[in-house]
């Protein structure tokens, strides 16, 4: 028998413990293929460089989700399996972020320099996020195999990553390099791009993999779950779109290219429903180019409209909105009320 919540360092801790089992599992892979020294040892590196140094969130999540539907029952097993499919979710999400960041332009991530970035990786950055997302499946075959929701599992993180992927394609092509066209956003775009290139892996896929493996078979658990976890995940992207810009780099640990990216971002979109014409003018002029002055002439408008303001106001608003849904929730399909609150705890009002 496990306790139901355990203090959330202690949590963090027994979660990362785990790690390097994993990424001995993936080196004897290549052991197990005769690779060659140096490919080895290169990928020694870019796991240990690129899968746990994030905040560890998603991961965990799937830890406290399993422990809040079993309580009492759960064993031992049962947490190390959830932590082996939260660490899935961390290896799903460092494909993501090398891809993303090759794709952004970015320049760091995690405090560090981008994997791409790094001295001596360059474009090798795209294979190595081809094996990140591979390693997914070879835990999924080692450790659920024999389950009788595996094959649900390996659905569910291929759906993920399609919807994902189809969220990152309509990212890049509002923001397109060589042609601005602000009024070619809206909030109705960007509220799709983020609830795919976010909301579903963030919050959804945590929840629907702690339901698998408790057993839950009810369609209506994941509908609720579903309903509940694409907004929190749409309010978590407009936060991290408002970090991109007033979030400091020391905190969030990457510094910020949404203006100079051309993105159709949450902030972009309620300065062009304020903007007067004279203000638009200087956002039509200065948005999405590749330079400092530019992105300063944005951000100066952003403070003269107050979107700063505009955006506190968003964030009590959306606090209230999905605490009244997760009031609303009907615990008798299989889902806890918990499991969401646990969720807002960890993301509101979060500065990183
Ligand atoms: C976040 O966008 C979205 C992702 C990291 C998903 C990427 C999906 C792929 C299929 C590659 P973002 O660019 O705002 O994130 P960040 O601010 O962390 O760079
Ligand atoms: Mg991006
Ligand atoms: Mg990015
Ligand atoms: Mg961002």
């Amino acid at each position: 028998m496990v306790a139901v919540k355990l203090p959330k360092e202690e949590n963090r801790q027994a979660f990362l413990k785990v790690f390097p089992t994993l990424a001995d599992e993936v080196l004897a892979e290549l052991r197990k293929y005769n690779m060659p020294e140096d490919a080895y040892e290169w990928t020694k590196k870019m796991l240990y460089y690129n899968v746990p140094g994030g905040k560890l969130n998603r991961g965990i999540s799937v830890v406290d989700t399993v422990r809040i539907l079993k309580g009492d029952s759960a064993t031992e097993d049962d947490i190390f399996k959830a932590t082996v499919l939260g660490w899935l979710i961390e290896f799903l999400q460092a494909f993501f972020l090398v891809s993303d960041d090759i794709m952004d332009a970015s320049i760091t991530r995690r405090g560090q320099p981008c994997w791409y970035k790094s001295e001596g990786v360059g474009m090798v950055a795209i294979n190595d996020a081809f094996i990140l997302e591979s390693c997914i499946y070879i835990f999924l075959k080692k450790y659920f195999k024999k389950t009788d929701y595996y094959i649900e599992l390996v659905e569910l993180f291929h759906e993920v990553t399609f919807q994902t992927e189809l969220g990152q394609l309509c990212d890049l092509i509002t923001a397109p390099e060589d042609d601005v066209d602000l009024s070619k956003f809206s909030v109705k775009k960007h509220q799709f791009i983020v609830i795919y290139k976010t909301a579903y892996y963030s919050f959804y896929l945590p929840v629907a993999l702690a339901l698998h493996m408790v057993g839950v078979k009810d369609e209506q658990a994941f509908k609720q779950a579903h309903d509940i976890l694409i907004p929190l995940g749409e309010y978590f992207q407009v936060q991290d779109d408002y970090l991109d810009c007033y979030g400091s780099p020391e905190v969030i640990g990457k510094i910020g290219t949404d203006i100079m990216d051309n993105k159709c971002s949450w902030l972009i979109n309620q300065a062009l429903a304020k903007a007067n014409p004279e203000q638009r003018k200087v956002l039509d002029e200065n948005y999405g180019k590749k330079n400092a002055e530019s992105e300063a002439k944005v951000k100066q408008i952003y403070v003269d409209l107050d979107i700063e303001g505009t955006y506190k106001a968003y964030e009590e608003k959306s606090f209230n909105d999905l605490n009244a849904l997760i009031d609303q929730l009907d615990e008798s399909v299989g889902i806890k009320k918990m499991i969401f609150t646990e969720f807002m705890d960890k993301i509101y009002k979060r500065t990183k």
